[in-house]
Order: structure tokens, then C-alpha cells, then sequence
């Protein structure tokens, strides 16, 4: 198939397309947003970003290129600030709301953020930055009503805004993106990047459309929320839900009812947890037209009983934060579960063995590489990660795949040590090195294991100093320890007591010998 050409004028602001498309289209009565406040038209949207656009350039003084971090849960103040910025000229860093002071002090630290935006219920753990990390002069608190609020910001602003001069290549905003060692990567996005994903997955691959109503249980800091949440409903003119809190089944079967969304974009974990969930709405129950899956291989299994359950298919696909979203895709009609699909056209994918030769042949695993127009430009501050990254045209994405007879993609696992845990990234290093942090363990190695629905968590082996006995005591209190030093969705959910672990001659632990043991 031929993907739509895309024009793309030379001064291009995203913030100023996605927004004014819907003003001239006449969208402006709409709804744009329902969060767990409210609801927000087109026009009030516009409105909110230009009076935050604004406020940023004028009320507290930001230059164009400056950074805003936002560490905001879903609801109206996260497309506010974010696509103020963008008007603005300024840059957002989107970051995971899930994380830890140190990773909130690093992130802070690494983009050199002027102002942060941050939820109220997040604030305790942002308050000691300001003094610790000197180039932060201001946090503005979303959700919250006092004189450093975003409402109180937003009051400030002007609600006429002509948005920043910016060029499509012009850095637009960051998302932070994990590897397995090393801090995380300042991922940069330019102005073009957003409307690409859009028109070349969104449109034609999942068929959004302007009648749609979307509920993503992805959350917007994600680049699969964001896309599914802010940039597809924008770019065509649908209402999208936003809902703050974690996205348990009870918290999505209740937005699902009562939103009734054409489409619904999770996760596999969601997925199976959904299903097994004696409260799951019944066949006729919810009006879904299509739904989405990515951040880790969906099981064949759970796509089938929600197929037969719903009447309709969950489209997995693949993507990354490097690449901004989907460009590896199951289509409806088309739909092989087991597999991520084919590539979405406009991206071209290949396939690399270990000594950089392309793969041609069906059934042989190798580096998938992506190229295609929404790869992001650089990871900030990082020019040897971003020159092993980024190598000319072609993306590497560290996923190793297979095309199968058929010619459908399937995932073979990872190039590197990486987890993905609920779609999200985990380093079994940091986790590693959290369990050697105990006073009871001398070594520690992590691996991704199947749980009961073939769905990859963190699993431990542990070597425990000597006079230590293993145990379930220690074993929830080295749960407890890791949940305690880093971002809980992290901690290995078994713990195996081991004398020794595997390692090469140079004294590097194989963990390859531990997953298959
Ligand atoms: O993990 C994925 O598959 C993904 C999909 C869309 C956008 C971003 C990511 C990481």
C-alpha cells in the first residue's frame, strides 16, 4: 500500500496544526476532553494552550528552546501544558509520574528545566528540587488552586496567542526513554514527528475518525498514551477520556461503561487482568469498534477470548519512544495474533544478523531497524548513545524479530538485557543493584519471566551472604527493599535463593543461562 503524502508547511508549529484544524473545521463547539472534572470543548482548549503559551513566555519570562518538565496525571492540565509550550515555542519533557526523587532529580538535572509542572499529588516529591537542582526556578502545581497553580498561571495569560515561528525540524519535545545500563536518554522529537504518527498509523491502521469517543488506559507520559490520547484525537477531530487514576480493570471496566469509547487502546497486562476479572462487561455491554495493544507482545491467547468475548479484535502492534508511535501493526481484517503484524506504510523495517547483514530469509531472527519520518532526532546530552542509535536513516529499536512464512512480524525478545514490564522498561541492572543495596544478598541477577498468562515480569536470583538464611521472610522483605528504593512496578515479583550464579570467564553474569533454567 502507498502511504498518504503529508504536506508539511516550512513555518509548522504542532501545537498550532492540531489545535487549529479543529477551529477551522468548525470543531470548536466540541468536546475535546472529558477528564474526572469535566468536560472541554475544542474552543476552551484553545483557549487554556494559548493562555499557557503565554504565561510561559511572558508571566515567568521562558525563551524559545527553554524546557518545561511536566511530571502531570491524565486530565485537562497535561494537553494544556503540553501543547502551551509547543505553541509557545518552548519544549515539554513528558516524564513517567511513576518514578522516584533521585530519577525526578536526575531528569531534572540532565534537561536543565526552567519550570516544572507538576500534579499536586506528586508535588512532596519535587518541593526539595527547587534549591537542589539550580537550574529549576519554579514549579507550578496542576490540580491545585494556591497562587503557584497552573489556574493561577493560566489567569495570567493572554487568551490571543500567535504561536512560535517554529520550523518542522524544530526541536518540539522530549519523552525519557530507559536502556539497560546507563541513566534514562532525553529522547527529542521535532514538530513534524506528531502529525506523521497520526496520519500514517492512526488514520488509515486504526480508522480513527471524528465521530470517535477514545479511552486510553496508557497513560499520556507514555509515547503510546500520547499518541493514542493527544495526538490521533486532535489530529481528527475526536473526544478523547482522560482518567487520572491507575489504570486498574474496576477503574477501566467503569470508564468503559460509561464513556462507551469506539476505541479502547491498553496493554497486555490490562488485557489479561480484564479478562480475568469477574466484573469484565459482558458481550453487547460496551460499543467498541477497535481496540489497540502494544508495549510488550500481546499473547495469542488473551487477543483470542477478548475477541470472542467482544466481537472485536485487538490490534497489536509495536512501536517505541524513539520512533514516537506504532510502525509495526495488526490491521482489522488482518489480524494474526501471536504475530505484531506488518509494517505501517510509510516506515520501511529490515532486519539485521549479528554481523550487520540484512536477514531476507523467513524464520531467522535478527535487530529490527526502523526507518521512516517520526524518529526522534537525538537523545539529549548523549552523542555516543545517540550515534548507536540513531545511525542515518534507519532507527535501531534493541527488539529482535522474525518474519515468518507468512510474512507477518514476530517478536524474538530483546538484543539487550531489558524488561518490559507492563509495557514499560525495566533495567534489570537498577533492580540488581537495589537487591545488592540489602544487607542480607552478596549477588543478585534478574531476568524477565512468564507468569501465568505468558506475560515477562522481573524474576531474582539471589546469593545471600554467609549467616543468612533464605526464607519467606526475607524474601518480602527484599520485595519491600526494592519497592522502597525505586518506582514499585520495578520490584521482581519471585525471589529464588541460589548458591551461585552464571557468569563468563571474565566474571559477566549470563543471564541467558538463568532464563532458560
Ligand atoms: O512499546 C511500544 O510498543 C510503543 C508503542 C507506541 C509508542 C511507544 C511505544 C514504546
Amino acid at each position: 500500500t502507498t502511504p498518504p503524502v503529508i504536506k508539511i508547511p516550512e513555518r509548522y508549529n504542532a501545537a498550532d496544526d492540531l489545535i487549529g484544524r479543529n477551529l477551522l473545521a468548525g470543531r470548536g463547539g466540541k468536546t475535546a476532553y472529558i477528564d474526572d472534572a469535566g468536560s472541554y470543548t475544542y474552543d476552551e482548549l484553545a483557549l487554556r494552550v494559548n493562555r499557557c503559551a503565554s504565561a510561559l513566555r511572558t508571566t515567568l519570562g521562558l525563551q524559545p528552546k527553554d524546557r518545561v518538565l511536566m511530571c502531570v496525571l491524565d486530565g485537562i492540565d497535561f494537553p494544556t501544558a503540553f501543547l502551551g509550550a509547543i505553541k509557545g515555542g518552548v519544549v515539554p519533557i513528558a516524564i513517567n509520574t511513576l518514578l522516584t526523587e533521585s530519577d525526578y532529580e536526575y531528569m531534572l538535572t540532565d534537561s536543565a528545566a526552567r519550570v516544572a509542572v507538576v500534579s499536586k499529588e506528586l508535588l512532596p516529591l519535587f518541593a526539595p528540587m527547587l534549591g537542589k537542582v539550580p537550574t529549576l526556578e519554579r514549579l507550578v502545581v496542576a490540580g491545585g488552586a494556591g497562587e503557584d497553580s497552573l489556574a493561577a498561571l493560566l489567569a495570567t495569560g493572554s487568551e490571543q496567542f500567535e504561536a512560535a515561528p517554529t520550523r518542522p525540524g524544530d526541536h518540539c519535545f522530549w519523552l525519557y526513554s530507559s536502556g539497560s545500563t546507563g541513566a534514562p536518554k532525553g529522547t527529542v522529537h521535532i514538530h513534524s514527528d506528531l502529525i506523521h504518527t497520526a496520519e500514517l498509523y492512526a488514520r488509515p491502521i486504526l480508522g480513527i475518525r471524528e465521530g470517535d469517543v477514545v479511552f486510553s488506559a496508557a497513560k499520556l507520559f507514555f509515547a503510546y498514551g500520547l499518541g493514542n490520547g493527544l495526538i490521533f484525537p486532535l489530529a481528527v477531530g475526536a473526544t478523547a477520556v482522560l482518567m487520572a487514576e491507575r489504570p486498574t480493570p474496576a477503574a477501566v471496566f467503569e470508564r468503559l461503561r460509561r464513556r462507551q469509547p469506539d476505541i479502547f487502546y491498553g496493554v497486555p497486562t490490562l488485557y489479561a487482568s480484564m479478562l480475568a476479572n469477574p466484573d469484565c462487561p459482558k458481550e453487547g455491554e460496551l460499543r467498541l469498534r477497535a481496540c489497540t495493544s502494544a508495549g510488550e507482545a500481546l499473547p495469542e491467547d488473551v487477543g483470542r477470548r477478548w475477541q470472542a468475548r467482544f466481537g472485536v479484535d485487538i490490534l497489536d502492534g509495536i512501536g517505541s519512544t524513539e520512533m514516537l508511535h506504532i510502525f509495526l501493526s495488526n490491521r482489522a481484517g488482518d489480524v494474526h495474533y501471536g504475530t505484531s503484524g506488518k509494517p505501517v506504510p510509510g516506515y520501511r523495517l529490515r532486519l539485521i544478523d549479528e554481523e550487520g547483514a540484512e536477514i531476507t530469509t523467513a524464520g531467522v531472527a535478527g535487530e529490527l531497524q526502523i526507518s521512516g519520518p517520526s524518529s526522534a532526532v537525538m537523545y539529549w546530552n548523549n552523542p555516543e548513545k545517540t550515534a548507536a542509535t540513531f545511525t542515518g536513516e534507519w532507527t535501531r529499536s534493541g527488539d529482535k524479530y522474525l518474519v515468518n512464512e507468512e510474512g507477518y512480524y514476530v517478536y524474538a525478545g530483546r538484543s539487550d538485557d531489558m524488561l518490559k514490564v507492563s509495557g514499560i522498561y525495566v533495567s534489570p541492572i537498577e533492580v540488581e543493584s537495589a537487591l545488592i543495596a540489602h544487607e542480607a544478598v552478596l549477588e543478585a541477577a534478574v531476568v524477565g519471566w512468564e507468569d501465568e498468562d505468558h506475560l515477562i515480569k522481573p524474576k531474582a536470583f539471589v546469593v545471600l551472604k554467609p549467616g543468612y538464611g533464605a526464607g519467606e521472610a526475607l524474601r518480602t522483605d527484599l520485595k519491600a527493599h526494592v519497592k522502597n528504593l525505586l518506582a514499585p512496578y520495578k520490584y521482581p515479583r519471585w525471589i529464588e535463593f541460589v548458591d551461585d550464579l552464571p557468569k563468563t570467564a571474565t566474571g559477566k553474569i549470563q543471564r541467558f543461562k538463568l532464563r532458560s533454567a
